[in-house]
């Protein structure tokens, strides 16, 4: 084709895209031709999988698709069997889900074959970090979606109505079975009277769509709302307590799905507060839920102050209680031993607790991965965790398959996102944070998916342009694929590893300032009096020496947490990952890496490389603006030049301030600070983002 073509073509093609507001997701399909769809049951659910049929057809026009529910052993949970003129399930949801993977499978240009799709896990549930006043804790994307402020906090809406609807809709798309209604720091607003109504309302809206609804608890709800003098587990007035609560929250949602509890942490009480186990507290109430086929997810996330290592905690207080849970108690775990930082080991909790049901816990709003400005795709970090491999059973028990059931006969199988929801027009703030919700659901789905896969299922659900009547995967021509999916996914891939590098590489963690929301850089900030385990200076431990946390066998021994031969592995500096080298060891500034420089100067290069990544991104997006309509467009242009300003003070920040220790150059091949540390030093409560 000659050039004047093609730029004629492309300037038809980029005022023919329609303004999008992302509201609609990945689910923007419609469908193409005409299907005829038999079904051999009768529900709500089945409904749903009909319409979503119909409406967004895209094989071939006058197909027919029978819907078949019969009990069959190879398939699991609600997972469903696949051909191409049938669906076949044991159960409603899992017609639906095999509706949604069909209408996948057209979109995406992919065959539908023969294929039994089971889920790798039995809960897959969202957590909100929402509060009953309507704000989200760490949440970027404005209010909550659940809880509304003021006089009529609580009247339900058509408008709260068809946006439950969308989510609800959005998340069974993708698997999703469950939703926590509210934040972890569990209000007492939730277990009254009038709370309860609003969530049988939402619960209601949830069910055709398999989404179970759950609430977080407080274990200190007896004696601050139940008038009782204590909350200790083995009270009998406690036990009645929350037998009494339980049964009124059933009678009004008959299939709730459970409590999620955060005790003994950040403030929260819990049954040490009685001294008793975190057993002995989550038993209370998984008794008090049994009788209705509820579960308990009890978090792992707990740690007191210490200045020996935050790591090790959670560790130390639940390997013990290994085999003394009920068994529809399950152990939320976060994927490291901190907190969610852009890189961390897997938790040593995952397959060194054998007994008991472990459900990993990962974070798709990006608290500490520069909220809903920087552009992060968090696939390669879960897809890193999941596979990475803990030698409990021997090679090949990776996290996945050590909490999937795959290896431990756990009782209940399950993972949670912290999820990014709010109630802006695209749900997620950034468009491409879509990407992250729609990851957690496929990967809760599949766990051995690729990012790769994913990331190329989702930019072809989400940006394709599709004029109406035409099928999505014509469009896929050569011309889209090389100038719009390979660059775009190449990013998205990339982009992960760029946040490490400019904001925390080679093991660095938890360097943040902390006033200004987990966002900036703060590698100096230690204010007078403040717990140690909440400043950065404990993380790093730089001095003239060197820098990194030593949890060698001869430091504060965390490597001993894993199982052998990663222990050892870990241990040893010589053959510990280097992405992971900080993390596990205080070395010297001199110290040769793989590639020869010394450690100051591949920290340097690290820094320098994230930065330069970012303006790799910018160029690669400024290409694509013919293929994608303005709104999306432009607000990704904005956020991406922020990230960039960020990454440079991240760089220069880190590097001034480390520099003070190190006493070396910085490469003089490398840019130079633009930022006197001073300055970043005496705004680091500022918060730098848009
Ligand atoms: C809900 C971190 C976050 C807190 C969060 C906590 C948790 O500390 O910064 O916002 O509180 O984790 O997971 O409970």
């Amino acid at each position: 084709m000659k050039p004047v073509v093609i730029i004629f073509l492309l300037v038809f093609i980029s005022l023919s895209l329609q303004a999008q507001d992302g509201h609609e997701l990945w689910l923007r399909n419609k469908s193409t031709g005409h299907v005829t769809v038999t079904c051999s049951g009768n529900s709500p659910t089945l409904a749903i999988a009909i319409k979503e049929l119909q409406q967004g057809w895209q094989g071939k026009d006058n197909a027919k698709v029978v819907l078949t529910i019969k009990d069959d052993k190879a398939i699991k949970y609600d997972g469903f069997k696949l051909s191409p003129g049938e669906i076949q399930a044991n159960t409603d949801l899992g017609i639906l889900y095999g509706v949604y993977e069909l209408l996948r499978r057209q979109q995406t240009g992919r065959p539908v074959e023969e294929i039994i799709c089971n889920p790798s896990y039995e809960v897959r549930i969202l957590n909100h970090w929402d509060d009953p006043d309507s704000s989200t804790m760490r949440g970027f994307a404005s209010r909550s979606i659940f809880w509304r402020k003021g006089k009529n906090a609580l009247a339900v809406t058509d408008a709260d109505k068809t946006l439950w609807q969308e989510y609800a809709r959005a998340n069974a798309s993708i698997g999703i079975n469950g939703a926590v209604l509210n934040i972890v720091n569990a209000s007492p607003l939730v277990l009254s009277e009038a709370y309860l109504e609003r969530v049988k309302a939402i619960a209601a809206i949830l069910r055709p769509y398999g989404v179970k609804t759950y609430l977080a608890v407080n274990f200190a709800f007896p004696s601050i709302i139940g008038g009782l003098k204590t909350s200790d587990p083995l009270d009998p007035g406690v036990i009645k307590w929350w037998s009494a609560r339980v049964k009124e929250i059933y009678s009004k949602i008959p299939d709730f799905g459970g409590f999620i509890v955060k005790a003994n942490s950040e403030g929260m009480q819990g049954p040490h507060d009685y001294g008793r186990t975190h057993a002995q507290g989550a038993n209370l109430l998984a008794d008090a839920l049994k009788p209705y086929g509820g579960i308990i997810m009890w978090r792992a996330f707990v740690y007191s102050p210490t200045d020996k290592d935050r790591a090790k905690q959670a560790y130390l207080e639940f390997m013990p209680l290994d085999g003394q849970f009920r068994d529809n108690v399950i152990i939320q775990v976060k994927n490291g031993p901190i907190d969610f930082q852009p890189r961390e080991p897997f938790s040593p909790l995952f397959g060194a607790m054998k007994k008991t049901s472990v459900m990993p816990e990962f974070e798709i709003m990006k608290e500490y991965l520069g909220g809903t400005v920087h552009l992060v795709f968090l696939a390669p970090m879960w897809e890193e965790c999941l596979k990475s491999e803990t030698y409990q059973e021997g090679p090949g028990s990776t996290v996945g398959r050590c909490t999937d059931g795959s290896i431990f006969p756990q009782k209940h199988t399950g993972i949670a996102g912290v999820a990014n929801v709010g109630v802006d027009t695209n749900w997620c703030g950034h468009p491409f944070d879509q990407a992250n919700w729609y990851t957690f659901g496929r990967l809760a789905w599949d766990n051995t998916l690729t990012s790769e896969k994913i990331a190329d299922e989702w930019i072809k659900l989400t940006f394709s342009q599709v004029p109406a009547g035409q099928a999505a995967s014509t469009l896929y021509t050569t011309d889209w694929t090389e100038k719009f999916l390979v660059p775009v996914k190449k990013m998205m891939l990339e982009s992960r590893e760029a946040a490490v590098n400019y904001m925390m590489p080679l093991g660095f963690h938890h360097i943040f300032s902390m006033p200004n929301t987990h966002y900036g850089p703060g590698p100096w900030w230690a204010p007078e009096g403040m717990r140690k385990d909440w400043t950065p200076p404990y993380y790093h431990q730089a001095d003239i020496n060197g820098v990194g946390f030593d949890r060698t066998r001869s430091g504060t021994d965390g490597v001993s947490q894993y199982h052998e031969p990663l222990a050892s592995q870990l241990n040893d500096l010589m053959t510990c990952p280097e992405i992971l080298l900080l993390w596990f060891h205080h070395v010297s500034w001199d110290y040769t890496m793989k590639s020869g420089r010394t450690l100051w100067d591949e920290i340097c290069y690290h820094y320098a490389a994230g930065v330069q990544q970012v303006r790799d991104f910018q160029k690669i997006w400024d290409q694509v603006e013919l293929y994608v309509d303005k709104n999306r467009f432009t607000i990704v242009q904005t956020r991406m030049r922020e990230q960039y300003r960020n990454a440079v003070i991240w760089k220069d920040a880190c590097l001034q301030y480390f520099q003070q220790f190190s006493r070396r150059p910085i490469p003089y091949d490398i840019e130079r600070p633009v930022y006197n540390l001073d300055y970043l030093m005496k705004n680091s409560d500022r918060y730098y983002g848009l």
